[in-house]
């Protein structure tokens, strides 16, 4: 099958399925306790997504194979910049900083990364990444140099997340950013979600059950949750 992860995304969000990813910072994870991190992870956990928006090189391979090893889970990439693209993994989020006007973000090391794709056999799934006002500053804002558009200019995440589907985006990711103090809100999440046709991913500062039902609810195809699994 041509793009079995993003085939797959698609036949279970059209049937209402939601989705689950952890997200796995190979800055901040211990190798030495792989085993134990993905037995405690829970089982609606459906994928593994694997980024930061910094990472010391090879700590991403080191931590893609070192869970393969022990998880049968899908795992894409969810790079900050092309040193973490390794084709150990499944698939990558090819991802574009929409919300930004970094040209950096939007497209130079999406260019720079083709001499390594070329050779791989990642699946790539196009994604428009939507960087939206936590309540603190994320390393994203930080590391992009570029600001997030505050949750109350709903228009503006609408149109953004509408814009990345018309160019071409496979997904949309609205992101608070890791370690957000307010994720984003149900309804923003519901009105970016009546505009678009494709499966949206929600993320940053997700931290309880409530919370992540209350995305799925909103209309979030797929929850990311990262910080509160590191601990
Ligand atoms: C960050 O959306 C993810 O890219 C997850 O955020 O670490 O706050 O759960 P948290």
């Amino acid at each position: 099958m041509i793009n079995p992860l993003y085939q797959s995304i698609l036949s279970k969000t059209s049937k209402g399925e939601k989705l689950f990813a952890i997200l796995i910072d190979p800055d901040a994870f211990q190798l030495s306790k792989t085993t134990k991190f993905l037995q405690q992870l829970p089982k609606t956990t459906t994928h593994l997504f694997v980024g930061g928006s910094t990472v010391e090189t090879g700590k991403t391979e080191a931590t893609v194979s070192e869970i393969k090893k022990n998880s049968s889970l899908p795992i894409l990439l969810f790079p900050g910049d092309v040193s973490q693209i390794t084709n150990k993994a499944d698939g990558l989020l090819f991802l574009s900083l929409l919300s930004g006007r970094n040209p950096e973000y939007l497209i130079e090391q999406q260019v720079k990364s083709v001499s390594k794709l070329r050779k791989s056999r990642l699946e790539i799934i196009s994604t428009g990444y939507i960087l939206i006002d936590g309540g603190n500053i994320s390393a994203v804002e930080r590391v992009s140099k570029t600001k997030p558009i505050s949750q109350k200019n709903s228009q503006e995440i609408i149109d953004t997340a509408i814009a990345g589907e018309l160019l071409g985006s496979k997904m949309i990711y609205l992101e608070a950013g890791s370690g957000a103090k307010i994720p984003i809100h149900p309804e923003i999440i519901s009105a970016v979600k009546k505009e678009l046709k494709i499966p949206l991913i929600v993320g940053g500062g997700i931290k309880t059950e409530k919370q992540k039902q209350d995305a799925y609810q909103a209309g979030a195809d797929l929850v990311v949750m990262g910080t509160v699994y590191e601990k």
